[in-house]
């Protein structure tokens, strides 16, 4: 009798159910990072950059979850395609948990949550468990092979119906095990963790009260925690126990050592305000805020090693393998770098680099502000590349000055006196000046020279955003509106178009607004 091929398949998905299932159980008793999470993380290592990119692009935040669920699809797919195959040679099924195997070791041991050990600990027995659910219910399903065995137990109907209570019962159980590793691997309670710690009070500094223009529909000066842009890599975010987290300062040093988190509460001396933005931020976007942070002067801790002569660069490794690498001298120059432990008075959340990030004034985020930070390492520039430098992005990135218009909000608006205002940011370089021009679109917009001066709000350092604002007398037609923005050095920001790779995007932020007759 010829097997039933449909009961192969079902056979090969569910046995492929069982072996993620068990892994995720293994990974989160391991308290390593998930299988399926690694895999992706290859998969995203070994797509070209642009593709990487375009997937970006196109799917936003939900890159993640997209590829997260994509890779447990194509896992149980090739469970269902390869099942009626095992049915038929049962090397194929032998080949395939092996394959699962393997591949899970060497995903599992090139993610720095997991390594070799831990590695081999969650792919082996999830995939000889899945080999072995496998054979069980192929078994099942074998079509009995004469009337002399008819007396068998496990053919026929009967057969039929313990296959299927078999193959529920295996996918079942898949399920739960997945489930309960996701509850168990959530057990560092970050929340929990985040109320045990205590920053440090700075000198006499009180919160800034009434920071910042008031005017409807603008940000405030500095951004909400919850409303603070998040940009990583992680495909679940790193959750870090204070108690057993350390810092290592090593490399190019002469004294290495480690830090706990009470040490750099201890040692935290600085608190700063300072505007965070990311490289990929287009020109009007929103990958940028304004926090006050509080932390470790990073010369501070460098000064504890002893830098060596010729150690130009300085690392910042997480705890997810992600790294960083930017010129030591900004350590050192002035700007208030720093290991940070504080935002806005509370610790890090979880998302924003919960223990200990690094902040520094004037670079992209992708060059220095590496969350969960667990390593500096001082090494030479021509020694290391960090995370995104390979995936074509410069070695170095000073933010470039930018501005935004945010208000007014929607495109439409009544005609009378209204504000125009939104933010402007020039690295470590402060702002001095904001420009709004209004050119009607029939007009053209490059012959206007009246360029209206804005009202700026004050800037809590020299490393954050002013806010701007322009009364504008908004007369019935529609307009291209246009900001640009100086900086403390006088330096106008360049009205050319460039997108944000490989150093960031510049031009002036442009939006078209109508009026129309109040009341009409
Ligand atoms: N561990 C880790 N840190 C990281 C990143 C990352 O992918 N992993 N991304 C960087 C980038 S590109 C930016 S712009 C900032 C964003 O910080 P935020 O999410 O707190 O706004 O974090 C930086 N630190
Ligand atoms: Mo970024």
């Amino acid at each position: 009798m010829p097997r039933n091929r449909l009961m192969d398949a079902l056979a090969g998905l569910a046995a492929a159910a069982v072996a993620l299932g068990v892994a995720e159980l293994l990974a989160a008793l391991a308290g390593a990072a998930s299988l399926v999470v690694s895999v992706s993380n290859v998969v995203v290592d070994r797509t070209p950059g642009p593709v990487v990119k375009w997937g970006i692009d196109l799917l936003g935040t939900n890159d993640k979850p997209f590829l997260l669920t994509t890779v447990t699809a194509v896992s149980l797919l090739l469970g269902f395609v390869l099942g009626p195959a095992a049915g038929r040679r049962p090397v194929v099924g032998q080949v395939a948990f092996a394959v699962f195997g393997l591949a899970g070791v060497l995903a599992g041991a090139s993610d720095p949550l997991t390594g070799y050990g831990a590695a081999f600990w969650i792919a082996v027995p999830a995939a000889l468990v899945g080999w072995l659910t496998l054979r069980a219910l192929l078994d099942l399903a074998t079509p009995e092979a004469s009337a002399s065995s008819a007396v068998m137990p496990g053919r026929g109907v009967a057969g039929r119906r313990k296959f299927l209570a078999l193959a529920g019962t295996a996918t079942g159980g898949a399920v739960v095990a997945a489930v309960g590793g996701q509850m168990f691997g959530s057990r560092v309670d970050v929340e929990a963790e985040r109320a045990s710690v205590a920053l440090p009070e700075i000198g006499g500094s009180a919160p800034p009260q009434n920071v910042g223009l008031m005017v409807e529909g603008l940000p405030p000066y500095i951004t909400p925690n919850e409303d603070f842009y998040r940009i990583d890599t992680a495909f679940v975010v790193p959750r870090v126990d204070a108690s057993g987290w350390r810092l290592k300062v090593h490399g190019m040093v002469d004294t290495p050592y480690t830090l706990t988190f009470a040490d750099l509460a201890e040692m935290a001396t600085l608190e700063e305000c300072v505007t965070l933005s990311c490289v990929s931020n287009e020109v009007g976007g929103d990958l940028v805020g304004t926090a006050i942070w509080i932390g470790v002067p990073l010369a501070t801790i460098l000064d504890r090693a002893g830098v060596q002569p010729g150690a130009t660069q300085i690392v910042g490794r997480s705890v997810d393998g992600f790294t960083v690498g930017f010129p030591t001298a900004v350590a050192v120059d002035g700007r208030a770098s720093m290991v940070a432990i504080g935002m806005n008075g509370t610790p890090l959340p979880a998302e924003h680099g919960f223990p200990a990030r690094l902040v520094i004034p004037g670079l992209y985020g992708y060059v220095s502000a590496t969350k969960w930070l667990s390593e500096i390492e001082l090494t030479r520039l021509e020694d290391f590349d960090a995370y995104w430098i390979p995936r074509g992005w410069s070695k170095e990135a000073p933010i470039k000055t930018q501005s935004r218009i945010d208000v007014p909000r929607g495109n439409n608006v009544n005609a009378g006196r209204i504000p125009i205002a939104g933010v402007a940011w020039g690295g470590i370089r402060d702002i001095s000046k904001v420009e709004v021009r209004v050119t009607p679109i029939e007009d053209d917009r490059e012959a206007n020279p009246e360029w209206l001066p804005a009202r700026l709000s004050d800037a809590l350092s020299d490393s954050s955003w002013r806010q701007w604002v322009v009364e504008w007398d908004a007369r019935p037609g529609t307009y291209n509106v246009e900001v640009r923005a100086t900086d403390g050095e006088g330096v106008t920001q360049t009205s050319e178009e460039a997108r944000p790779d490989p150093d960031g995007a510049t031009g002036w932020h442009m939006r078209r607004v109508t009026v129309r007759e109040a009341g009409a």
